[in-house]
């Protein structure tokens, strides 16, 4: 039996602030549309998809860092997306920021989900590796304050049953990590998707930002072969808020090969048929985990401690 899924990537262009969540939303159903003509059974959109950006501002009022944050999923304004994937009989997944009261406290996660063809949530990820910093840094020319507003993900990585395969998910700054693509794969991961806000300019060490395409493809593409597995990488890119985010959304086979990518920093769909089969052309060679890994010998990696 075939275990093609065609998969498209729907790269959104920026979210200004006050665009509300509804026009938001409107352009996530013409991207599924898009994508579903032509065949897509899977369509993923970026991180904190339905908002902008918020971890670029410091914003000393709880009330206007709240006005991000959804507390329920699905909601009343992303209803008519979840409602038309349905109707499509197409999977999609997409970021937000989550907010929860648990075990008597205010939770908040920059969170994705993965929602299956009959509009059932089958995977509910929390972003683990938040970067950037706590407080106002007012030297830079905008902040990247996710360790303020969120909390990291306490469940790690892990896939799941769906569309045939295994699925995981993980978020923005997770790819530059290579422990997320090997927990995920071990955990049985044959495609992982990946949404992402990647600010072009690094305050603090701008001798990179003319690296910053380059730094997003090598990590997407590095873990996709060391792990043999696809991944999609997906953007919202473009000039937003006037900080300029980074593109380049890109399908990424097993073999570490781009096999489709963005050409645009706007709303874009790009399609690939992502055959989980091909996982082994190199599971079963250079990367058999089974033949070849050496777990007994990687005792620091999962040790907290950092030799100096
Ligand atoms: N959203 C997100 O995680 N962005 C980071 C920006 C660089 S760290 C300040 C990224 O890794 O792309």
């Amino acid at each position: 039996m075939s275990r093609v899924i065609r998969t498209a990537a729907a790269q959104m262009g920026p979210n200004p602030r006050d665009m509300p969540r509804a026009t938001v939303v409107a352009r996530m159903i013409a991207l599924l549309d898009q994508a579903a003509a032509q065949g897509a059974e899977l369509v993923v959109f970026p991180e904190l998809a339905l908002t902008s950006f918020f971890p670029r501002w410091f914003l000393p009022d709880q009330a206007d860092v709240d006005a991000f944050f959804e507390t329920e999923m699905p909601n009343a304004a992303t209803a008519p997306l979840f409602a038309r994937a349905r109707a499509l009989g197409v999977a999609f997944s997409f970021g937000y920021a989550e907010v929860l009261q648990q075990d008597g406290r205010t939770c908040r996660y920059n969170t994705a989900i993965l929602v299956d063809g009959t509009g059932q949530i089958v995977d509910h990820y929390r972003k683990v590796h938040l970067p950037g910093h706590s407080e106002h840094e007012p030297w830079r020319p905008f902040q990247h304050l996710e360790k303020r507003y969120f909390e990291p993900g306490p469940f790690g990585f892990q896939s799941v049953k769906a569309l045939g395969g295994r699925i995981g998910q993980a978020i923005c700054n997770d790819r530059r990590w290579p422990e997320t693509y090997r927990e995920l794969a071990l955990s049985g991961a044959e495609m992982v998707l990946i949404g992402y806000n990647t600010p072009r300019h690094y305050p603090p060490a701008p001798e990179h930002d003319h690296l910053q395409d380059f730094h997003n493809h090598l990590s997407l593409q590095a873990g996709a072969y060391a792990n043999g597995m696809w991944v999609i990488g997906v953007a919202k890119a473009g000039v937003e808020e006037g900080c300029d985010l980074i593109g380049g959304s890109a399908i990424v086979a097993p073999t570490g090969e781009i096999v489709a990518q963005a050409a645009t920093l706007g709303d874009e769909v790009i399609v690939a048929d992502c055959d989980l089969d091909r996982c082994a052309e190199i599971r079963a060679n250079i990367f058999d985990f089974a033949k070849h890994r050496r777990p007994d010998v990687y005792t620091r990696l999962a040790a907290p401690g950092i030799a100096t």
